[in-house]
């Protein structure tokens, strides 16, 4: 790798003195404390200083400047002591640190210039840092938004993880479709984790209860693993607060080495404990169609409720040794838990017995107490995404928590058939034990829903359909237990740093940055929508961000593209119900209906370059087909000289947060297009919009909500709403479905084998018939085909002016300011965690 004088940076510049300076601000001091993380805390050998060493010691540099803030901010609310809230997620997309870390400390300036002191551009080290893929999807991007939001907004707040060593697998693209490869972010290290050795909490599995004479019960034998603390400083912006993301990580101690074996050369079984323990984080997601994958998956969340609450409870004995004994019942007025989705839902079992059994505190009590802190936030309708744990693996692996699951079901039911005879037909439904002879099974939303005292929702829609729909009968006997939190997004890392080229100019038309924290300030934008001389930065800031973007998706699949055209994505996990299927069904009609025009016509069509990218789940067949299809559709239609000037397909290899940062700004179009009443919320849908990128969707999740904000005028739906779906399915089941001629035509052409010999029978098939398992066409990509085509006309229609559309793309961003996750994080705050801001002053 070249520096910016063109000749290879490979030792260590001699002009500028390494000097250890944790308060550097200013470019040479920055310059001189680079050098010395380089020098005297070096992880490479002594000769070299090339790109990846550089991005070592900047990332180093700054990370002395957090932990300075990291320690004030500790000491601040250890003086002041405010309740505080501990988000529990199994998984955070944190993508990169470095641009972040920078941008929130205000030191973009200062740092690219004291790099470019050291012979390098500040965008060229960034390059060189793996992202931190914790998570699978948008509930873990969500979880890394709500980070920087608490951060940012000075809230008392802490993020408990699980430290995967493999995160979200990377996704390689062959002649076979999707492979994936194991991710490897640790491989070297990461700058930014600290490991705090006096922070070990032991974990126990398996084992027995035992019951003492005076009635109490221990959890006793079994594995014990200890959780030991990697922490992660999450710096707010333009603020002295520097939060923790805190994940767990799985040791067994050195005593639990059999010596004896070991020497009599049977290593495996000495050091059995160890690997067990180790098998706890090596991935993120481990594959549960195994019993094994399953014990190992039901280990890593009891993993990190055990330890995290371990270390809550030992946060809160702290003061007691300096105020004198605390009040259990005084517990929820210093913490708030809140589950995200249902993964970390051991938390209440764990709770319970850590109150009752180690603590002393009576059932009642700790009940009170236990329902008192923790709060549920559900992700999904879909049932395959509701968790159900085996009764008999959760008696093998937790039996003191199942006993208390138990007596936690048997209270509930009891109340029920006390005080509600109205409901005795629904216990069967509302318990949380499922004891179907069958397969007897713990529902964990229904111990969520009844044990926490506040569920939520991620969308208006979505949190009308769970008190509707699922959980409508706890409605009828908790009715001010359920809430709505619309999602959003950190404008931070989603516009500010992504699109500095459009923040600068929304920060000059508002005549101040200040957006960057109150987003509602976006409005502001709207008087100058029809302004020209708004519209003409704006469209060179989106034309500068995808030509960007065309260099980018030419250097990793080698295809052109022309940044003229209209530039069309389509990022999230592949899935059926978010119907990429549909999305390729219409790209292959227009290649179809191109094929068949005259040259002049053609001529008259608006060009567009249709980007797909996501990740499928290993095991799940029918995404890596849409994968498979996509990848061939582009393979024909990129290389047919009639018409690649008109269309270009383009599958995006291994999407990720980074090349969400790199794709989201030079979007044009955007396609939310899941069947009405599967897609929770979305979050990608609020980062396009904001971007002034124009949205095509269904009236779905937070679509719903980003269309009033934005415009009707300014969003094109299509589809039909999640109230007609039932009756749709129902009519599809009698026969009464007719498929519109465009709709066969498209499908037809994938039969004719035009796109290769790859067998699309079994995923075709999935539209077809009228019932049975993954078939009748349940996502209703048939039903939908004709209204999408005719948006999608219009968005044609659209393009073509280009005044008309410009002036949408900035209505889009005026009407994007609800989607900031600081209000998201506000409205938690207030309305569930009853936390307040505590700043460092
Ligand atoms: C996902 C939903 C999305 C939603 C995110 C964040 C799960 C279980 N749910 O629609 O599918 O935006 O959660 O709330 O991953």
């Amino acid at each position: 790798m070249a520096n910016t004088n063109g000749k290879a940076a490979t030792s260590l510049p001699e002009k500028i003195s390494a000097k250890a300076n944790p308060e550097a601000s200013e470019a040479t001091e920055i310059a001189g404390n680079i050098l010395y993380h380089a020098k005297y805390s070096p992880h490479f050998s002594p000769l070299k200083f090339g790109p990846e060493q550089a991005l070592y010691a900047t990332a180093e540099s700054l990370r002395d400047r957090l932990i300075q803030l990291w320690n004030e901010t500790y000491v601040h609310f250890n003086k002041v002591d405010p309740k505080q809230t501990y988000y529990l997620s199994m998984e955070y997309l944190q993508g990169r640190a470095l641009t972040n870390a920078i941008g929130n400390l205000n030191l973009q300036g200062p740092y690219a210039d004291a790099l470019r002191k050291l012979g390098y551009e500040l965008e060229e080290i960034a390059e060189q840092e793996k992202d931190a893929a914790l998570g699978n999807g948008g509930l873990g991007r969500l979880a890394s938004c709500f980070l920087d939001s608490m951060a940012t907004l000075n809230l008392p707040a802490w993020g408990y993880g699980l430290r995967y060593r493999h995160g979200l697998f990377k996704q390689l693209i062959s002649q076979k479709g999707q492979e994936e490869i194991p991710e490897d972010w640790l491989e070297k290290f990461s700058p930014w984790e600290i490991v705090r050795h006096d922070v070990v909490f032991p974990v126990r599995f398996f084992g027995s209860v035992e019951i003492n004479p005076d009635g109490s019960r221990k959890w006793v034998g079994g594995d014990v693993v200890q959780a030991l603390a990697y922490d992660v400083p999450i710096p707010g912006y333009n603020t002295k607060n520097t939060i923790s993301l805190r994940l767990w990580e799985a040791k067994a101690r050195a005593e639990d080495l059999d010596l004896f074996q070991f020497n009599e050369g049977e290593y495996e079984l000495a050091a059995q404990l160890h690997s067990r323990a180790q098998q706890i984080c090596t991935v993120l997601y481990p594959g549960d169609a195994t019993e094994n994958g399953k014990l190992l998956r039901l280990k890593q969340q009891f993993f990190l409720c055990s330890a995290s609450l371990q270390d809550i409870i030992s946060r809160f004995h702290e003061r007691s040794t300096t105020e004198g004994s605390r009040k259990w019942s005084d517990f929820p007025s210093k913490v708030a838990v809140q589950m995200n989705d249902t993964h970390p839902t051991l938390a209440i079992p764990e709770l319970m017995r850590l109150l009752m059994d180690e603590n002393g505190l009576g059932w009642d009590e700790a009940w009170d107490v236990t329902s008192r802190t923790v709060a549920y936030t559900n992700h999904t309708v879909l049932p395959e995404a509701l968790e159900k744990w085996s009764q008999s693996l959760m008696w093998k692996l937790l039996p003191r928590h199942m006993e208390i699951i138990t007596e936690i079901d048997k209270r509930f039911v009891k109340t029920i058939r006390d005080t509600r005879v109205d409901l005795e037909n629904k216990i069967s439904s509302l318990s949380i034990l499922d004891n179907n002879p069958q397969k007897p099974v713990v529902r964990m939303a229904n111990l969520c829903v009844v044990s926490s005292h506040t569920v939520n929702g991620v969308a208006q829609l979505h949190s009308d359909i769970l008190k509707a729909e699922l959980f409508a009968d706890y409605v009828s006997i908790w009715p001010n237990k359920f809430q709505n939190k619309t999602n959003g997004i950190t404008p931070r890392r989603w516009l500010r740093f992504c699109s500095p080229e459009l923040s600068d100019i929304i920060t000059k038309w508002l005549k101040t940055d200040k957006w960057i924290t109150d987003l509602d300030l976006l409005t502001g934008l709207r008087q100058f929508a029809d302004n020209e001389e708004l519209q003409s930065e704006w469209a060179s800031a989106k034309t500068a961000n995808k030509k960007r973007l065309a260099q980018y998706i030419e250097r990793v699949t080698g295809v052109s593209i022309d940044p003229t055209s209209l530039f069309d994505i389509q990022v999230k996990r592949i899935h059926e119900y978010k119907r990429q299927l549909m999305n390729i069904l219409g790209v292959i009609y227009r290649f179809k209906k191109l094929k068949e025009m005259k040259p002049e016509e053609r001529k008259k069509t608006v060009p567009r370059t249709v980007m797909i990218g996501g990740k499928a789940f290993a095991t799940y067949t029918n995404a890596k087909r849409i994968v498979k299809l996509v990848n061939d559709v582009g393979d024909v239609v990129n290389s047919d000289p009639e018409v690649n000037e008109y269309l270009k397909v383009v599958f995006v290899p291994n999407y990720n947060v980074t090349v969400a940062e790199m794709l989201i700004p030079g979007s044009e179009l955007s396609q939310h297009i899941s069947t009405a009443g599967m897609e929770a919320s979305g979050t990608s849908n609020m980062k396009f919009a904001l971007n002034g990128c124009l949205i095509i969707g269904t009236l779905d999740g937070a679509n719903v909500e980003i269309r009033e904000e934005v415009g009707e005028e300014n969003f094109f739906l299509f589809g039909a709403t999640a109230d007609q779906v039932p009756r749709l399915r129902k009519e599809r089941e009698d026969g009464l479905f007719k498929p519109d001629p465009r709709f066969d035509e498209a499908k037809q052409f994938v039969k004719s084998g035009v796109f290769g010999s790859y067998d699309y029978g079994p995923l075709l098939d999935s539209l077809e018939g009228n019932t049975g398992f993954g078939r009748g066409d349940y996502f209703l990509v048939g039903y939908d085909f004709p209204s999408y085509m005719d948006a999608q006309a219009k968005v044609d229609e659209a393009y073509k002016d280009r005044k008309g559309w410009l002036k949408m793309s900035i209505l889009s961003t005026a009407g994007s300011g609800k989607f900031s996750s600081d209000r998201t994080i506000a409205q938690y705050a207030k309305e569930i965690w009853n936390i307040e801001a505590c700043p460092v002053p």
